[in-house]
């Protein structure tokens, strides 16, 4: 089990009293001592949709998946409770009957914290706390608690913190009870020990301190980016769902010492190194946060400078863990997320990692739709030459022969060809150069577009 340490922090009591627009801090802060991991009871709707795209064993992986979620954030499962229905109850979720039900359950084991897997609608929230007379949190609320508590970074910060706002400012709708769940708590806490704002005019202005913030770090990263582009080096990003092993992978192709353990969401900063090819390529690789099935809108919104790094990279490595029953679904979460993003999956590769963990390799039916799949071990060292094998021929397939005649005019495009091009012909007559050469596509199809526009 996952317990973090920060459960045992002092907590607080977040009040809302008002919607009245005033400047005294709202947000006061009273200390519980060691309260433990928090009891929760989980809940879950069994949709027709859901049973029409899932087998039983995903959607019990799913509720799986909640428990561990819930222990990552410092809490504990002591119950589960499912309904299937139709389809939610547009006012309370569940059907009536069944929120009767989970407030005599979570009498019973005594819980404080109903945590239900899926996002819940700000009334079907309002509605069920008022029903249980417990605390409800949703499973993006979940997963912002999470990130809360792991953001390091002052970047990492400020993107949580944003993303928490853009949940909680819908939710703040002058109840004045809203955050008011005894002793703080899973879905109550900020970005390190910063407390969550409540006062709704505070947090439009403080969303609006924060994009701006997260403005400039953009634009710090595409700067850094742009420099590592002139080196011409690919970049190749490492993508997968979390604790999928991408850490671990990026530690040994690169001989990082990135943190990387056995928790969801372990990384959340990008960390960019270089690692050699075994043509003699210098490459850089990313490692980047972890990618989760139904992954919090407000999260890919307000992560965008951290995501950048993904969409930037000319080259992805899918890194699957293959040993988790559930894998092919992961990967599907994941492909969902990158085409959120807009990312296609044509450069990539796939990692099939912990495969040390596999009696037999996976079937032959499952890795079809897969780019180049490539079985390693991240934790032993199998399969790695095989994939810088594969990264090699990727980056050299992705190279073009192309002939230009740059005019003298364009000169400046010749110390870029030069650069990041290798030239097989250079011969130099009245109008201006004849070259054969064979560059990066990306650099080939941007200086076949200005020599034919002629500047
Ligand atoms: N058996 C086995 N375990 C591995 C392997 N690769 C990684 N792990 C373990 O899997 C866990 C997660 O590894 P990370 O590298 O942190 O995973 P990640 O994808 O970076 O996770 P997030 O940053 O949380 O998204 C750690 O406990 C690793 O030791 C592997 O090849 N085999
Ligand atoms: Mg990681």
């Amino acid at each position: 089990m996952v317990l973090l340490a920060n459960i045992n922090t002092v907590g607080y009591i977040p009040c809302f009293t008002s919607t009245v627009e005033s400047e005294p801090d709202r947000t006061m802060s009273i200390p519980v001592g060691n309260i433990g991991p928090e009891p929760a009871l989980l809940a879950t709707l069994i949709t027709d949709e859901l049973m029409a795209t899932y087998q039983d064993e995903t959607l019990s992986a799913r509720r799986e998946e909640l428990a561990r979620l819930v222990e990552t954030a410092g809490g504990e499962p002591v119950g589960e409770i499912t309904q299937v229905r139709g389809r939610p109850d547009p006012a309370t979720f569940f059907g009536k009957g069944k929120v009767g039900e989970v407030g005599e359950l979570a009498e019973e084991l005594g819980v404080t914290l109903v945590v239900v897997n899926h996002e819940l609608s700000p009334s079907q929230q309002r509605n069920l706390e008022d029903a249980l007379s417990v605390g409800v949190v949703d499973r993006t609320r979940l997963i912002l608690d999470i990130f809360a508590q792991r953001a390091r970074s002052r970047e990492g910060k400020l993107q949580v913190e944003l993303a928490q706002l853009a949940y909680l400012l819908p939710r703040l709708t002058g109840r004045g009870q809203e955050l008011s769940r005894l002793a703080g708590g899973i879905g109550t806490r900020g970005p390190g020990e910063t407390k969550l704002e409540t006062d709704r005019r505070r947090v439009r202005r403080r969303m609006t301190d924060l994009r701006h913030e997260i403005s400039q770090v953009r634009a710090h990263r595409s700067l850094l980016r742009e420099q590592r582009r002139r080196e011409g080096a690919p970049v190749f990003a490492l993508v997968g769902y979390t604790n999928a092993g991408k850490s671990t992978l990026m530690n040994r192709l690169t001989q990082a010492t990135l943190g990387a353990e056995d928790k969801l969401f372990a990384t959340l900063d990008p960390a960019i190194r270089r690692a050699e090819l075994p043509s003699g390529l210098d490459t850089y690789l990313v490692d980047t946060v972890g990618f989760v099935r139904d992954l919090p809108g407000q999260l890919m919104d307000a992560f965008r400078a951290t995501l950048e790094e993904v969409v930037e990279a000319d080259f992805l490595i899918h890194v699957v863990d293959v040993s988790h029953p559930e894998w092919p679904e992961q990967v599907s979460a994941v492909e969902e997320v990158l085409l959120t993003l807009g990312i296609s999956t044509d450069a990539a590769l796939t990692a099939l990692n912990k495969s040390d963990r596999l009696e037999e390799p996976p079937p032959e039916v499952d890795l079809r739709a897969l780019p180049s799949p490539i079985l390693v071990s991240a934790t032993m060292g199998s399969g790695l030459n095989d994939l810088l094998r594969a990264m090699d021929a990727l980056v050299r397939e992705s190279r073009v022969h192309c002939t230009l005649d740059v005019d003298y005019s364009m000169m400046h495009l010749l110390d870029e060809i030069h650069r990041y091009g290798e030239i097989h012909v250079e011969k130099y007559h009245d109008q201006g150069v004849h070259l054969q050469a064979t560059l990066p596509r990306g650099m080939a199809d941007r200086v076949r577009s200005l020599l034919s526009k002629g500047h």
